[in-house]
């Protein structure tokens, strides 16, 4: 099976973009800008005190949430993680009842009993956050089951971090969706660190060709450029939506901040200089911010109202 790597968009760049495209790639813009200020009030919460336990924060990531659910339809499923903030946003989630829930309040989406890490919305086809690393895989690949068995084309995403890949439980799935051609497609979002370990001490080998032994189609995208995962994701759902399988996506990503918001001391496990290059050349928020003002497909402006819109509470 095949292991491709899908690295830029930019074949499509050259070309102008039309209408629809420019309200597609604002859209996505906004989108990622809403999680980014969200997590940004969650770390201040916690930071004041004002939230119960911990949060694992996803700036730095968003890219892959909204690139990926750009893609899906409401009635498709995912399937969420630890760090699942920023999936539930793209999938339709209310900032105000994600921020209920956070807050242990009735309101939230699991009246408060759930809190950060256990954030479900039947409504929107999210399935659940799991704080058990690849708990969230047997739920979309039995989503994905169901899905067939009915005669639907729903679509199942299972999004999991690197560090995921050391669990057994994935591999018996991907060979039973691989067997049975199931439509989930497994999303892995590799930020290189599994807690406070950089992945190169934990997992031998090729990562996509984990997924490509047992005959699941994967491919390989830079994470952090949200048209290129959007692309690919597009793809990649038509595909399972057409019974051709399932299919493994390896996106290239970087946490910016602690693996919990109170990892507040990193230099035992990462350089403030692997942070800042990060941050400063590889943000995907900038990256398309750049993109569209060279194109001219949005000014200072724009980025205002955009900026206005997306503040998670009024
Ligand atoms: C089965 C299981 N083992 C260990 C843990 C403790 N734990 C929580 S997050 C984490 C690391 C996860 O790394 P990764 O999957 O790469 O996700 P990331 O935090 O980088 O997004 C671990 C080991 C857990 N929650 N579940
Ligand atoms: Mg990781």
């Amino acid at each position: 099976m095949s292991q491709k790597k899908t690295s830029d968009s930019g074949a499509k760049a050259a070309q102008p973009a039309s209408e629809q495209e420019q309200v597609r790639w604002l859209s996505l813009y906004e989108q990622m800008l809403k999680i980014r200020i969200f997590e940004e009030h969650v770390n201040q919460l916690y930071q004041t005190a004002r939230m119960p336990g911990l949060a694992h924060l996803y700036i730095g990531e968003e890219a892959i949430a909204v690139g990926v659910c750009a893609a899906l339809r409401r009635d498709d499923y995912i399937t969420s993680t630890h760090r699942g903030h920023g999936h539930c946003l793209a999938k339709g989630a209310a900032v105000d009842r994600m921020f209920a829930e956070l807050l242990g309040k009735q309101a939230g989406y699991c009246r408060g009993k759930g809190g950060s890490m256990h954030i479900a919305d039947q409504d929107t086809g999210n399935l659940g956050a799991n704080a058990i690393v690849g708990g969230g895989a047997g739920m979309a690949t039995g989503a994905a089951m169901s899905s067939k068995m009915r005669g639907s084309d729903q679509v199942a995403v299972c999004f999991f971090g690197d560090g995921a890949l050391g669990q057994g439980v994935l591999y018996e799935l991907m060979n039973m969706a691989a067997l049975w051609k199931f439509p989930v497609i497994y999303v892995c979002e590799n930020n290189q660190y599994n807690e406070y370990t950089h992945n190169s001490e934990t997992t031998a080998g090729s990562m996509s060709a984990r997924a490509s032994a047992f005959g699941v189609h994967a491919e390989e995208v830079d994470g952090q450029d949200v048209r290129a995962v959007y692309a690919l994701a597009e793809r990649l759902v038509a595909r399972a939506r057409q019974g051709e399988g399932p299919s493994f996506i390896l996106c290239e990503t970087y946490r910016y901040l602690g693996h919990h918001v109170g990892d507040i001391q990193r230099s035992y496990y990462r350089s403030s200089a692997e942070e800042e290059h990060w941050k400063a050349n590889r943000d995907p928020l900038k990256l398309l911010a750049n993109w569209l003002i060279e194109r001219e497909l949005a000014d200072s402006g724009t980025f205002a109202r955009i900026k206005r819109r997306a503040r998670p509470l009024p």
